[in-house]
């Protein structure tokens, strides 16, 4: 049994969740939730699962601990058979990495930074520094962002080309962050809202928060 640290609802732990729903891994995890809010994230005991002081975390049975979605997500995918989710091919593998770097880079983390500082983010007692012009400039950041993927879904169904993919989980996670921060869509970005209707169909997009124990 491995077990999943992380925060129900958050949009980084939801990109492990789904990523085990469509791997239907789902039964061989139990979940250990780590309250964000009250800063547990950052006490000694759990920096010693994860220096960066974030969630998820996958433990091992035999012990070990895997941060990083990205990380988490390629040991899943290795771990059961089809769908893969990061690559049959080298030049598949390959577009899928630089498209998950992509939205993590552009839209995901730029929203995150921009829930931590220019917002009240996990509240005074866990955020100790915010720069809110910095958050407001990722927040910009963000938005350019969108409208790029936005122009990726008018050419291709997914975010990394044919096939659903590790990088569409990650623009999903985005999309999540952005409408828990209630961060407007850009206008005309209907490629990209289209292929967000669709992600909302898969079963692992709802399954991610029925997660538990
Ligand atoms: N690069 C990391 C990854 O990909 O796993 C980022 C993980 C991350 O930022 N996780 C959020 C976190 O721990 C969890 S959530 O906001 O999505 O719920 N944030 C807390 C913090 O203090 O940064």
């Amino acid at each position: 049994m491995m077990t999943i640290h992380d925060w129900a609802t958050g949009p980084y732990p939801a990109r492990v969740r789904i990523a085990l729903a469509e791997k239907g891994l789902a039964d061989r995890v139990r979940f250990r939730s780590v309250d964000l809010y009250k800063g547990d994230h950052k006490r000694p005991e759990f920096l010693e699962k994860n220096y960066s002081g974030t969630l998820p975390v996958l433990e091992l049975a035999d012990g070990s601990f895997i941060a990083e979605c990205t990380a988490i997500t390629q040991y899943l995918d290795t771990l059961a058979g089809p769908p893969t989710l990061t690559g049959a091919t080298p030049r598949d593998a390959g577009m899928i990495h630089m498209m998950n770097k992509r939205a993590e880079l552009e839209v995901l983390d730029p929203i995150s930074v921009y829930f931590h500082h220019a917002t009240p983010g996990l509240g005074p007692d866990v955020e100790l520094y915010q720069n809110p012009e910095w958050g407001l400039r990722q927040r910009d950041r963000a938005l350019r962002g969108l409208r790029y993927f936005d122009g990726v879904l008018r050419r291709q169904p997914h975010v990394a080309g044919d096939a659903f993919s590790m990088a569409d989980i990650a623009l999903i996670g985005g999309m999540l962050f952005a409408g828990i921060v209630q961060l407007p869509i850009p206008e005309g970005c209907e490629a990209l809202l289209e292929w967000h209707g669709r992600m909302r169909e898969r079963p692992s997009y709802r399954g991610r928060v029925t997660m538990s124990g």
